[in-house]
């Protein structure tokens, strides 16, 4: 496999700043080298970075930043897009805003491939409010909604030229939802598993569910992996800690059921602060997790037995 890393230190969706140090720990971390022992190859295409930012403003005042969001998910659309014809790209974060435009990409890229795009969304929070229902105004807790198309982004946010279907996104390790999201969601199609889902029956069952609808529909599918889908005392680096993670193994083992499966495509890894960091054990850990994705393993096992 053609791996490649792309930096994009935005932290403009958070209200802790950090974000931006994301890619840089993870390169520190040893990331390239961890994929290279695996027998990918790797090119790190660097950073990418906005610079002229439009005249925009929204009625919510609460909401921050919403020029630099604007300049990031066009810069980002075009770039996920772009990167997507060939290899797998891996996004290297930022906070998850990011995913509001690789994954606006990426559904491009898909229905030029005439592919559905699905999207494994490993998360704490739904990150499904809209740039009415936000209160924190912190827009890393959009993307979601942004890219399958809800109401209330039009005429503030880039236009999307194919949103994703709600019943092609999966939530795995959800605890945080605030009462607006959960109102849009109780009405949608989104497959939301919350912790208490993972408690009753294991992730494997719930995860193996959703790889077995995207194999039949013969999808790509994107996985964004925000940081703090894990349990916060072995992975403190992130700025929206939520006890009650998922485990260590858990983790891993999501990570493994997704190589075997053969189906992902592309990875976002997102939210993490470096700041917040215990010398370097977050990002060390998500370095692990993306090695088990692509291919790492204990003992050899026959492929695809997701
Ligand atoms: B993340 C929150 F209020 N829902 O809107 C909000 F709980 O990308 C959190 O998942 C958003 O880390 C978290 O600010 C965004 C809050
Ligand atoms: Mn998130
Ligand atoms: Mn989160
Ligand atoms: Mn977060």
């Amino acid at each position: 496999m053609h791996c490649k890393l792309i930096g994009i230190p935005l932290q403009d969706g958070a209200v802790q700043l950090g974000c931006e140090m994301g890619p840089s720990a993870l390169r520190t971390a040893g990331l390239e080298t961890a994929l290279r022992e695996l027998g990918h190859e790797v090119t790190d295409l660097g950073n990418v970075g906005i610079s002229k930012l439009p005249d925009v403003t929204h009625p919510n005042t609460a909401i921050r930043r919403l020029p630099q969001i604007v300049a990031w998910i066009e810069l980002l659309t075009e770039l996920a897009y772009r990167e997507s014809g060939e290899g797998m790209p891996i996004f290297l974060g930022g906070d998850h805003a990011v995913s509001a435009g690789t994954v606006a990409g990426l559904a491009r890229r898909a229905a030029e491939a005439d592919r559905p795009l699905f999207v494994l969304w490993l998360d704490a929070h739904t990150d499904f409010h809209t740039l009415d229902t936000t209160t924190s105004g912190n827009l890393h807790g959009v993307p979601v909604a942004y890219f399958t198309g809800q109401p209330g982004f039009e005429g503030y946010l880039p236009k999307l030229s194919h949103p994703v279907d709600l019943a092609r996104v999966c939530m795995i390790g959800i605890r945080s939802v605030d009462p607006a999201e959960r109102a849009a969601l109780r009405q949608s199609a989104v497959t939301v598993h919350d912790m208490r889902l993972i408690d009753e029956h294991g992730v494997a069952a719930l995860l193996r569910a959703f790889l077995e609808k995207v194999e039949a529909a013969n999808g790509l599918l994107h996985v964004s992996l925000d940081v703090d889908f894990l349990e916060p005392t072995f992975a403190p680096a992130v700025g929206t800690t939520v006890p009650g993670g998922a485990t260590f193994r858990e983790a891993h083992l999501v990570m493994e059921m997704l190589h075997d499966s053969g189906l992902v495509t592309s990875l976002d890894l997102v939210e993490l602060n470096p700041f917040l960091d215990e010398r370097g054990r977050t990002a060390t850990l998500l370095v692990d997790l993306t090695a088990s994705l692509m291919g790492r393993k204990v003992m050899d096992r026959p492929t695809r037995s997701f």
